[in-house]
């Protein structure tokens, strides 16, 4: 591997913000494609960060560090990538549902997301149900990822999956859920695709999802 992209793997480790650009430029004027930047430069220090996060080695301050310094190269790559029709991992559609205001987690799973490739729209927090039914029509994800921190939203998710029903896009999507007070058998008993507890599962399962 060129020492360029060494470097920016260890710069997305280390949350090395202001040296992204620069390293990207660099890898870029060595003649790299931008896919080879993000596939060897970019992913393998997300990955590393994620296996760290899970194992309880890294913190969110740190993770949200990496996945910004990450996301510095991507401003730089994601048009490139565009332009030479680079294949993403897959389309994700990302929200906190109806009543929420809490988007740190959700922020920092599509950060993680984004980092592994996929093609993340985030439209916010507080969304209702109608909004993640023209969000899904909009930009046709493989994945939709709803989050809820309150046990008093968690149902809007529920709601969500019945909009989604109703709207006919249901099969249309993967659906998967998050958020301190959600767990697999809610997932479940709501007919969701799928539940990860934190960033780095939720990247391992939107993965699967999409494959
Ligand atoms: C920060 C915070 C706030 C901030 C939110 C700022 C923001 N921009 O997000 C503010 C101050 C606004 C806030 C407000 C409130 N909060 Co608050 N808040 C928190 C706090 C301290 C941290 C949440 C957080 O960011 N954690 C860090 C992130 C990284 O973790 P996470 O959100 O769990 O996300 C991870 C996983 O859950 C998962 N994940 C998350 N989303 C998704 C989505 C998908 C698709 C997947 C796969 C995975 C996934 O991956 C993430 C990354 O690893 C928690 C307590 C706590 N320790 O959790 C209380 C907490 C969530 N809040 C609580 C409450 C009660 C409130 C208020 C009602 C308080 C009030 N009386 O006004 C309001 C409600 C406002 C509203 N309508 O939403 C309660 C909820 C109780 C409950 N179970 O219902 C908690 C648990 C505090 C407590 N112990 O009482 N809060």
């Amino acid at each position: 591997m060129s020492d360029t992209l060494t470097q920016m793997s260890d710069s997305v480790i280390k949350g090395k913000l202001d040296d992204m650009a620069d390293l990207t430029e660099d890898a870029l004027d060595d003649g790299l494609s931008p896919q080879e930047i993000l596939d060897n430069g970019l992913m393998p220090g997300m990955d590393y960060v994620g296996v760290e996060f899970k194992a309880g080695r890294m913190f969110v301050p740190e993770v949200l560090r990496s996945a910004r310094a990450m996301q510095n190269s991507m401003e730089i790559l994601r048009p490139l990538l565009a332009e030479t029709g680079a294949k993403m991992t897959g389309i994700i559609v990302l929200g906190t549902v109806k009543g929420d205001l809490h988007d740190i987690g959700k922020n920092l799973v599509g950060m993680m997301c984004e980092g592994a490739g996929f093609d993340v729209y985030d439209i916010g927090k507080n969304i209702d149900p109608d909004g993640f039914v023209q969000a899904v029509k909009e930009h046709e994800p493989n994945i939709l990822g709803m989050s809820a921190l309150l046990t008093t939203t968690m149902r809007s998710m529920q709601h969500t999956i019945a909009a989604l029903e109703e709207a006919g896009v249901r099969d249309q999507v993967k659906i998967m859920i998050g958020g301190a007070p959600v767990t697999k058998d809610y997932a479940d008993s709501i007919g969701a695709d799928g539940y990860a507890s934190n960033a780095a599962s939720a990247v391992e399962l939107a993965k699967q999802l999409a494959a």
